[in-house]
């Protein structure tokens, strides 16, 4: 009986993946339709990586928001460094099964930011359940704190988007990843592009609509993050919440696809959420 209920409490890998799907298009209608919209011209769609976004707070960093992936068989590979907007970001491939989606995970890196911000992220974690941290689905909570001050969201802006979405959305998928290479009714990411821009999707063309080169072994594009209305103190406001990427992957030398991310696509990947890129 206790064996049962201890494997009842592990989530694995495709319970974990479903429920961050199920988060994800709950502010993120745009996939589901998309995700929908290339299932109707016959496609079977499977998924290249998700992500996950955090503070490098020993509370909730990377080592803790990798758990329940780790439990669920990845194993780290990759380290990212993006400078100017102080993230470090890992990312993870299972370790038997080579269908499974990489995870990718940020985290702001606190101590280059100004005094000011990181104050009010202390006071924001500060001011949770501390035991809500070790949740095992943590990754999976949302802000597990107040997020209500539209004025907060307006001060993190000013000195870091990645930050302002996290005092919104928390722990969550930020998106999902079509992977490109599987896809049978279009033979690169330019054919794709246009047929989601005919079906009025916008892209996110910051650094260029696709990201990456063959040489760099690694096109990527995404759209631009879905608007969700939140409820601030001040009243309700139009938040850009999660968006949706393709990916598409060259071979090697060795002939094996690219398994890793490109940090200067990357870069400009994140910016999908970038409410400056709405207008
Ligand atoms: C992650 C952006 C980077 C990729 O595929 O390069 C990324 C994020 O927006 O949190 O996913
Ligand atoms: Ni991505």
């Amino acid at each position: 009986m206790s064996y049962l209920l201890i494997n009842i409490s592990i989530m694995n890998k495709d319970l974990l993946l479903s429920k961050l799907w199920e988060q994800y298009t709950s502010i993120t209608p745009s996939a589901k339709k998309i995700h929908s919209l290339l299932e109707e011209k016959g496609e079977k769609i499977e998924n290249d990586h998700i992500a996950i976004r955090t503070f490098n707070d020993a509370r909730v960093n990377i080592a803790v928001l990798e758990k329940p992936f780790v439990k669920a068989g990845y194993v780290s590979k990759g380290e990212y460094v993006f400078e100017s907007k102080k993230l470090f970001a890992r990312h993870y491939e299972h370790a038997t099964d080579n269908t499974a989606p990489r995870i990718f995970i940020s985290e702001l890196e606190l101590e280059k930011c100004s005094e000011e911000l990181q104050l009010s992220v202390k006071e924001l974690l500060d001011s949770c359940d501390q035991s809500v941290f070790e949740k095992e689905d943590l990754v999976l909570s949302g802000a597990v704190w107040n997020a209500n001050s539209f004025e907060t969201y307006n001060t993190l802006l000013d000195e870091s988007e990645y930050a302002a979405w996290m005092y919104v959305y928390g722990f969550r998928a930020n998106h999902f990843t079509i992977n490109v290479n599987a896809l049978t009714n279009f033979s690169n990411l330019e054919e794709l592009n246009s047929f989601l821009k005919e079906s009025n999707w916008r892209m996110n063309a910051s650094g260029g609509e696709i990201k990456g080169t063959p040489a760099q072994l690694l096109e990527q594009s995404s759209t631009l993050a879905d608007l969700n209305a939140i409820k601030f103190d001040e009243g309700t406001k139009e938040i850009p919440s999660c968006y949706y990427e393709f990916a598409l992957r060259y071979p090697m030398e060795n002939g094996e696809l690219y398994q890793g991310f490109v940090a200067s696509s990357a870069d400009k990947i994140f910016e999908s959420t970038d409410v400056k890129l709405q207008s």
